[in-house]
């Protein structure tokens, strides 16, 4: 069973996509073990305060080290192996391979998502990995965390099921991501499922798969 620990100011964000579809099925075969931490019940003073104005000036707000390093310290309590993730533009691009060895691993995780201009930079003395979804900036770290737990949990053996195992195993080398797929009907408009695939050659079927792939960059 994998642990995986979200520190997020907005927890709702998670609710349906962790508990629908596969990463529902996930959590019911205990394959995975969803925590939410909320970073405001970890805020300062009355008000609960996460962020504050960054030295040196500047728009926007920074999450305050304070309430960060208390809310890690909670997720460790819960999972103290856990491996801390902060998703961010400045992370390593996240990519199938990575996916793979952390589906694989039997470390829990812990997502920090960042919000506002981003995070106290102290923080990183507690990060074990940076990881970022793309070049391009979004308001939150939620959306980068939710992609890559899905890339991750659909990873574990016997959540995705035989239906898509097949699938999985061809994508195992950590490159292959895509190639062309077709269902019924053999012809729509004119337009023709490519021979090969109705063969029935197996053989040749997996050599024009491996030709007409995408692979990572
Ligand atoms: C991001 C990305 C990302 C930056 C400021 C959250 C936001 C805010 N995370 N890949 N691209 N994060 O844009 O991972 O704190």
């Amino acid at each position: 069973m994998i642990k995986i620990q979200v520190i997020t100011l907005f927890p709702e964000m998670f609710e349906g996509v962790l508990n629908s579809s596969m990463m529902w099925k996930a959590q019911k075969q205990q394959a995975v073990d969803f925590r939410l931490i909320n970073l405001r019940d970890f805020g300062l003073g009355p008000r609960k305060q996460v962020d504050d104005t960054p030295y040196g000036g500047g728009d926007g707000m920074l999450l305050m080290i304070e309430p960060l390093t208390a809310a890690i310290s909670d997720a460790k309590k819960h999972d103290p192996s856990a491996k801390v993730i902060l998703t961010t533009p400045r992370g390593q691009r996240w990519k199938q391979l990575a996916a793979q060895n952390f589906a694989n691993s039997k470390d829990g995780y812990i997502f920090i998502c960042g919000r506002y201009e981003g995070v106290d930079e102290r923080v990183m003395n507690l990060v074990d990995y940076y990881i970022s979804v793309g070049d391009y900036v979004l308001t939150g770290g939620e959306l980068p965390a939710m992609t890559i737990i899905d890339s991750i949990v659909r990873l574990i053996p016997g959540v995705l099921g035989g239906e898509n195992s097949a699938a999985i195993e061809s994508f195992s080398d950590g490159e292959t991501l895509e190639f062309p797929q077709y269902t019924r009907p053999e012809v729509f408009k004119g337009l023709e499922v490519p021979k090969v695939l109705i063969s029935g050659n197996h053989a040749e079927i997996a050599k024009w798969r491996a030709e007409n792939s995408l692979k990572a960059e």
